[in-house]
């Protein structure tokens, strides 16, 4: 007779389960896409928050669409630990990007409190609205909004629709109010820290068989938009020499950009979206742009990156009698996380599987401006084939198993290390 599951084994499964059906909220009748505050975001907040409320959690959802369950804890005057991720994804999405950092903590309050474990700190599990920057360019909107780094500048940003940050908001809330960036939440003396999980989103942990490990660190990101500009005309009547095409440019750009990235160890630049102004078959491109992506786990490296990357687009336009313009969207220096917080979560992890694998993190994530608030851990947990940003990535209902143990062990360390 097999042994009846665990409690933690059937939890891992709920939790399996929750993240299929989540990743079947979705903006596209044929795949998943979430973006800040569209219909299927606000569907995701009340699935996600009635599972917030099942695990015990109070429940409330700020003006910019972050969803935040709260349990109190027994102690007077406790400090609160923070857990969570991002609710909205990219476009074509993965199930586990986001989601996964968000519900496992649901999961794992849940069994602490099924134990009766009274944790001597308050906890708020965070499903942040916006991460991927994939409505308005600049990211993780949610978790500035959070901490109070929300600017009055951020809320002229635009969608594709030429909506502003702020009218999107307004028509939100539907309270006919001005909106205004909020202060954050808590005061950095009131948090004891914050905790993502987090799908590994690269090849690391399935090299070393490896179900989790730990982040060390997450690389700096800088992006932007560049515009090449040069002249419209006839497709049929103008002779190659006489043109000045901004798409070929930024085609010679984007080939140029690949080739100087592939020379610098531990950089990537990624031109991930290009679009003709006025674009038609018939038409040479007279405007192109493109969106770059420049990544480095040292901060001087990407910068560096960023300026010769410009001056090789500034020498292929004035080559090709085109102009160039650099608008940028992001510039997130390196964050290291916190040590004292990582290695009381190394210690979980070498509990649960043996070993702990430190690792720096390419993707960026929400704990880069919660770093901000307080310090900051992040545990990764293996996808197959590295895979992220597709429909087809994965983790594994054994390896959801182990992180959501490592997690359950953490707060029970972290509440232990809290009480002395
Ligand atoms: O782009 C990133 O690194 C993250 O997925 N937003
Ligand atoms: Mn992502
Ligand atoms: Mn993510």
């Amino acid at each position: 007779m097999r042994a009846k599951p665990d409690a933690l084994t059937q939890a891992a499964a709920l939790l399996a389960r929750r993240l299929d059906q989540l990743g079947r909220v979705s903006d596209e009748p044929d795949r998943l896409t979430r973006t800040f505050l569209s219909p299927a975001m606000e569907r995701a907040n009340a699935l996600v928050g009635g599972w917030m409320k099942e695990a015990g959690l109070a429940v409330r959802e700020d003006e910019t669409g972050n969803l935040i369950g709260r349990a109190e804890s027994a102690r007077s005057g406790a400090r609160t630990f923070l857990l969570g991720s991002h609710l909205d994804t990219v476009r074509n999405a993965g199930r586990f990007d986001g989601p996964l950092g968000v519900l496992l903590p649901i999961v794992a309050l849940a069994e602490l409190r099924r134990r009766g474990v009274a944790l001597p700190f308050a906890v708020e599990v965070l499903g942040f609205s916006e991460e991927e920057a994939v409505r308005f360019s600049g990211a993780y909107l949610g978790s500035k909004a959070y901490t109070g780094r929300l600017r009055v500048g951020d809320l002229d940003l635009r969608d594709a629709r030429g909506n502003t940050l702020r009218a999107v908001i307004e028509a939100h809330t539907g309270t006919g109010k001005k909106f205004a960036p909020p202060a954050r939440v808590h005061a950095p003396r009131d948090v004891l820290g914050y905790l993502e999980v987090h799908i590994e989103q690269g090849p690391v942990l399935e090299s070393e068989k490896l179900p989790v490990g730990v982040v060390s660190a997450i690389a700096c990101q800088i992006r932007g938009r560049l515009t090449f500009r040069g002249k419209a005309g006839h497709a049929g009547t103008t002779p190659m020499r006489l043109r000045r095409d901004a798409l070929a440019g930024a085609a010679e750009f984007v080939l140029a950009a690949e080739a100087f990235a592939r020379r610098q160890p531990q950089l990537v630049a990624t031109v991930g979206t290009i679009s003709v102004v006025a674009g038609a078959a018939n038409v040479i491109p007279g405007e192109t742009v493109l969106s770059l992506d420049v990544r480095h786990p040292l901060d001087a490296k990407c910068h560096e990156a960023r300026t010769r990357l410009l001056a090789l687009a500034r020498r292929i336009a004035r080559r090709r009698g085109l102009t160039v313009r650099w608008q940028p969207t992001m510039d997130h220096r390196a964050v290291a996380c916190a040590p004292r917080l990582t290695s009381l979560l190394a210690q979980s992890v070498r509990a649960m599987q043996g070993r702990s694998l430190a690792l720096v993190s390419g993707a960026g994530h929400d704990a880069v401006v919660m770093s901000t608030l307080t310090p900051v851990a992040m545990l990764f947990v293996r996808c197959r084939g590295g895979l992220s940003h597709h429909p087809d990535e994965y983790a594994s209902p054994a390896d959801l198993e182990t992180a959501l143990r490592v997690v359950v062990d953490f707060l029970e360390r972290l509440a232990k290390r809290t009480e002395t």
